[in-house]
This record gives C-alpha cells, sequence and structure tokens, in this order.
C-alpha cells in the first residue's frame, strides 16, 4: 500500500485534528496535489520533462531548490530501478520520498516535557511580524488546557505596544505575566520572570522576545544575556528555544531565520500562518535548513489554531485532505 492509501485510511475515521490540518492547508494542496494531479493526466508515460515539471512544482510549494533537486533525484533513481514509468505512481514514489526524507531525520514528538517540581523555560525567538507573540499566547492555552500553571514573561521591551499586546492575552488565557518598562533591559524582564516562576510554582514559562532586526554580534550579545539569567536564576532555563518562522514569507523568511540559528542553540522551531500560504512545502524546506524539527504550525489566528507537528496529518493536509 502506498503512503497516500495508509493515510487515507488513517485518517478515514475523521477525527477533529487533522480537519485542522485538512482546512488550514487547502490552499497549499490546491498549489500542490491538484497540479500534481493535472500533471500525471496530461503524461501516459513520465520522461524528462515530466521531472522538470515535477521540479518546478516542488519549487513553487516552497520546498527548497536543494531538496527539490534531491528529491527528485532520488524518485528518478528509483523510478529506473524499478522501471516505473506511470506517472500516478510516480508522484505516489515522490510524496514517499518527502515522507522519508522528514521522517529520516528522527524526530517523533514534539509537545514540550516536563520535569515533576521544576519550570520548564521556553525562549520565544524570530523576526518581527512573524507570531511570536500570538504562538506564545497559543502555547500558554495549550499547555492551561494540560493542567500546567503558565508564567508569561514580556521581555520584549522594544516594540512599543509589545507588553500590552502579551498583557492581553494574559488576561484572556487567565494566566500569570511579568512585564518590564518600554525600552527596560530584556534581562531585567528575565530575570524577574525568573523570581515569579519560582514564587508561584510555574511549570511552564515562556519569554518573549522584541524582533528587531539589528546585526549578528547585537542580538548574540542581547539573547547570550537573556539566557544567562534565564540559567542562572533556574538550573537548566531555558530548556527549549524555539525560533518561530513565518510560512508566507518563503525562502526569504528562512534566510533570515538562519541568523537566529547562527547566533543560538534551538530546540526546535514553530511555523506560523500556514493556513495564509499556498507553498506548504516550506516545511519540508525548514526542516532541511535547520538542525531542529519543526514542533508546531500555526494554522490560523485564535487561540486554539496551534497543533503539534505530525508528519502523516501534515502530508495527509497536503496531498489528500477533504
Ligand atoms: N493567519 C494566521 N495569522 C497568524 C498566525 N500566527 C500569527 N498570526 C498573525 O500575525 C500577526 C503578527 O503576529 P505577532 O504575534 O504579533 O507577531 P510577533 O512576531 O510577535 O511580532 P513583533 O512582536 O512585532 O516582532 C498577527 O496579526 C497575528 O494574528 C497564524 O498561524 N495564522
Ligand atoms: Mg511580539
Amino acid at each position: 500500500m502506498g503512503l497516500i492509501d495508509f493515510l487515507k485510511e488513517k485518517f478515514h475515521k475523521k477525527d477533529k485534528n487533522v480537519d485542522k490540518y485538512s482546512q488550514g492547508m487547502a490552499k497549499s494542496r490546491q498549489n500542490f496535489s491538484n497540479r500534481l494531479d493535472l500533471l500525471s493526466r496530461r503524461y501516459k508515460t513520465v520522461n524528462q520533462e515530466y521531472f522538470d515539471e515535477l521540479e518546478q512544482i516542488l519549487i513553487e510549494s516552497d520546498v527548497g531548490v536543494n531538496l527539490v533537486i534531491k528529491i527528485v533525484d532520488e524518485v528518478l533513481e528509483k523510478s529506473r530501478q524499478e522501471k516505473i514509468t506511470n506517472p500516478q505512481l510516480i508522484n505516489e514514489l515522490l510524496v514517499d520520498r518527502m515522507f522519508v526524507g522528514y521522517a529520516e531525520k528522527g524526530d517523533i514528538k514534539n509537545e514540550i516535557t516536563f520535569k515533576a517540581g521544576e519550570a520548564t523555560v521556553v525562549l520565544v525567538v524570530g523576526v518581527n511580524g512573524v507570531g511570536k507573540t500570538t504562538s506564545i499566547a497559543k502555547l500558554a492555552y495549550r499547555y492551561i488546557h494540560h493542567g500546567k500553571k503558565v508564567l508569561l514573561v514580556a521581555a520584549d521591551t522594544f516594540r512599543a505596544g509589545a507588553v500590552e499586546q502579551l498583557t492581553v492575552w494574559a488576561q484572556r488565557l487567565n494566566c500569570e505575566i511579568v512585564t518590564g518598562a518600554h525600552q527596560a533591559d530584556p534581562a531585567s524582564v528575565a530575570y524577574d520572570g525568573m523570581k515569579k516562576a519560582r514564587e508561584i510554582n510555574a511549570d511552564l514559562v515562556i519569554v518573549d522576545t522584541a524582533g528587531r532586526l539589528q546585526t549578528k554580534t547585537n542580538l548574540m550579545m542581547e539573547l547570550s544575556k537573556i539566557k544567562r539569567v534565564l540559567g542562572r536564576e533556574i538550573e537548566g532555563a531555558p530548556q527549549e528555544t524555539f525560533l518561530i518562522i513565518d510560512a508566507t514569507t518563503g525562502q526569504n523568511g528562512v534566510v533570515q531565520a538562519k541568523a537566529f540559528a547562527e547566533v543560538t542553540d534551538l530546540t526546535g522551531v514553530i511555523v506560523t500562518k500556514m493556513d495564509g500560504t499556498s507553498k506548504g512545502g516550506i516545511i519540508l524546506a525548514i526542516r532541511d535548513e535547520f538542525k531542529v524539527p519543526v514542533r508546531f504550525i500555526g494554522l490560523g489566528e485564535k487561540m486554539d489554531d496551534l497543533e503539534e507537528f505530525d508528519l502523516d496529518k501534515y502530508l495527509y493536509g497536503l496531498c489528500v485532505g477533504e
């Protein structure tokens, strides 16, 4: 049984979660799966042109040129070995390769892990406007629902209104928040946050940071200072550093985000605004570019529009859907 059939079978009895992927990825599916389908109907058997068009579809889905070349080469190789010329079967091989390429990087569980009696501190970084603050609210919502005591720390003291934005979320979520004055040193807010975390016995502390563009050296200094303070106050903190990437910014966004990977150790990526892009292949490019897994994806603006990244559901959303 091919992967597509497997996914159809797996998600046949619809569960609520796969629906989210399915709806949120409708545009991407249109751009990828529908085009693959049309392509396979135009050819009786595959030839070089077919593979060129296949490459084009993948590139236009933002899979990223290097990875596209790798995947298409693998499909070509396999189709020759197994003497497959039927376009539909080639497309199935392609989706198989996309799955295997991601899965062999080996990460299955993406949820945050907790240790009893210890606060897990998550530092959230990324360029401005990518969805850091919204993702923080969504993470808080998620783990409050899992019964965790959550504290938000508004260490974005740079952008006017940033603290207010997180404060509004904290009120809506009914959770604690630590804020600093506009232009205050983010590390001092981080310090106050850690103190508060101990006081209230928080299970999860999520630290928001500014998304301003700055030189690598400054960015590195600012983040390492925050990290030092976190680690000094709570052993092992931050246990997680999440980089947020906006799916709608495509390869450009990936390049900008790489600056963060270069200056700080990351433990995961959150890809936001998947609902707003027709280029959902970006997830594969991100996994290929960064050494850390995609942990969550944002599929809308509401509090519950954040899903743990699941490769099967993602490929179902991209290739099968409703
Ligand atoms: N459709 C959609 N919109 C999103 C998603 N995530 C965030 N947004 C929107 O993106 C915009 C920017 O989000 P913020 O959370 O303020 O981004 P930020 O990275 O904190 O921005 P700065 O603090 O200015 O650096 C808001 O309008 C959000 O509602 C998502 O998954 N889907
Ligand atoms: Mg923000």
